[in-house]
């Protein structure tokens, strides 16, 4: 069964959600050669064009779309050249009648793909300048975490969604929703973690390129885009469409957790997927492109703000590793030993890297302070790290899943980081921190992520999302990517530290 299991996550990982060959049902979709000789077509043009998707393959564009949108698509053209990008263009009259629509227009392999949906007049928002004053609140918060929480108010604001999340990522593609924003009548996700399988990667990969998608309504039979197969023999690629039918599995999923509808916006750090927004509507919900160019271009600007408040952050941590660094080099300025100032060392680090206990051992001296492992037990640990060859900060949070002599010592500590400071024979600092009963929410098993329908073979995502509790063991509380950077500088600190010692020490025997 174990077997099974993984076999049918690496089919979800392999599902190619990009050629499914089918849109929703809110638009239509028409691809064109580079002489607007229509390729493809979805199969609902009819209602559009008064002609069957059929008869339209092999037709020029120019015999039933009106000059002016000619005219503005092949500008948008111009301005797409060969990038992987999609233009917008709003209330476009297409077909010379007086309706107006909304197209986006992107290329796809040798073909270039329009899609079109009916643009919604009435209440006329200009929701991009909209975005204006959110992104100006969201500024002035003044953590990372209230960010977050604006952020949710203000895009459930914009569009609507009864439930609208910011989901962040781990390194193992698993997440949590770190901030939410409810209408009051769900139950609340805040602290849930969702395993990796949840989202596969291919997925992921696309959210990376294509930063938006929607599902209107979980019951759209949706419609196909024929031919199934190009001139070239290939299906077209829908990477870059707004319109993009997806995958049935996922479809499914919502349908366990009882959402009609759903929207995610990707949220990127530096070219990689840092999390998503993640939205959910109770009843089917459809957006007009104008508000989903709105919530895209908020997405960005989030994550713009979001980066900035990190940096701002670490900016004021580099200021406490100076401080550090000051107070470390007045201490030693006086002379004496590393193992007379260590008490006062391990108290100055502390005020910046929590530990439970520290461990000092230079020149072949040991020094302890707090809660640690023994002499003994820490000189295993220390050949060890030599073996391990680290020359940076090597920090873990579960020390025994990787050095199994550490269950000797598990009552003392689960976390362990390392600050080499000398080459060899290595010299270190090393930081313990005791094991802390963690607790994770899952939103059901993860271990159940997917579960094998009543014919056998058949794959579908797990049907509940009810808190599961994790119990981990072994496991301290984790060393932050700030505390790791702020280790690696007083590495250098202490560095200095020992090698003036180990100087003056020399000059002494001397
Ligand atoms: C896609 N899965 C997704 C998406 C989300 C999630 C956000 C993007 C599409 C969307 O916006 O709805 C998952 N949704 C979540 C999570 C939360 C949420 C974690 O709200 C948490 C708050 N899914 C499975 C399994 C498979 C799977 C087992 O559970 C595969 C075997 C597949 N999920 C799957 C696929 C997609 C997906 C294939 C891509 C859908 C597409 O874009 O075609």
């Amino acid at each position: 069964a174990e077997d099974q299991h993984q076999v049918d996550l690496t089919t979800c990982d392999l599902e190619p959600i990009h050629i499914i060959g089918r849109i929703q049902s809110f638009g239509w979709l028409i691809s064109f050669s580079s002489d607007w000789i229509i390729n493809h077509a979805s199969r609902n043009c009819d209602a559009l064009f008064g002609q069957s998707a059929q008869d339209l393959i092999g037709l020029n564009a120019a015999q039933f779309l009106s000059p002016s949108a000619m005219h503005d698509i092949r500008s948008r053209l111009q301005i797409l050249g060969s990038s992987n990008t999609v233009e917008r263009i709003f209330e476009v009259d297409l077909l010379n009648d007086g309706r107006l629509f909304d197209l986006a227009v992107h290329t796809s392999g040798r073909s270039f793909v329009v899609e079109i949906e009916e643009h919604e007049s009435g209440r006329r928002r200009d929701f991009v300048s909209y975005v204006r004053p959110m992104i100006e609140r969201m500024r002035q918060t003044e953590s990372i975490e209230k960010l977050c929480a604006s952020a949710a108010r203000h895009l459930r604001g914009l569009t609507g969604f009864d439930r609208v999340m910011v989901y962040r990522f781990s390194e193992e593609g698993a997440g949590e929703v770190i901030a939410e924003s409810l209408n009051g009548l769900v139950d609340s996700f805040k602290g849930l973690h969702f395993p990796a399988s949840d989202i596969p990667k291919q997925a992921r990969k696309l959210y990376t390129r294509n930063l938006l998608r929607i599902i209107t309504d979980i019951d759209d039979p949706t419609v196909p885009v024929i031919p199934a197969t190009g001139p070239t023999g290939d299906p077209l690629d829908l990477s870059m469409s707004g319109l993009r039918a997806v995958s049935p599995i996922h479809i499914e999923y919502l349908r366990n957790m009882g959402v009609k509808a759903s929207m995610s916006v990707s949220i990127m750090r530096r070219g990689k997927l840092w999390g998503l927004m993640a939205c959910h509507h109770y009843s089917p919900l459809r957006l007009s492109y104008s508000v989903r160019t709105a919530a895209e271009l908020f997405g960005e600007f989030f994550a713009y703000l979001l980066e900035q408040k990190e940096t701002d952050a670490a900016f004021e941590r580099r200021g406490d590793s100076m401080k550090l660094h000051d107070e470390i080099m007045s201490r030693v300025a006086g002379g004496g030993s590393l193992l007379d100032a260590f008490g006062d060392f391990s108290e100055s680090i502390g005020r910046v890297i929590g530990f439970d206990g520290a461990i000092g051992w230079v020149d072949g001296e040991f020094m302890a302070d707090g809660l640690t492992p023994t002499r003994a037990q820490f000189g295993q640990l220390a050949r060890f790290l030599n073996t391990a060859g680290a020359s940076t900060v090597w920090a873990t949070d579960n020390i025994t899943s990787i050095f199994e002599p550490a269950r000797e010592w598990a009552d003392k500590a689960a976390g362990v980081m390392a600050l080499p400071v000398s080459r060899s024979p290595r010299d270190y600092i090393v930081l313990f921190r005791k094991e802390q009963l963690r607790e994770v929410n899952w939103a059901g098993n993860p271990e159940k992520s997917v579960e094998l329908g009543p014919n056998g073979a058949r794959l579908t995502p797990r049907k509940s999302f009810d808190l599961w509790k994790e119990e981990r063991r072994g496991y301290s509380r984790p060393w932050t990517e700030e505390e790791t950077a702020a280790a690696e500088s007083l590495r250098i600190t202490l560095l200095e530290v020992v090698l003036r010692m180990s100087d003056a020490a020399h000059a002494q025997r001397e």
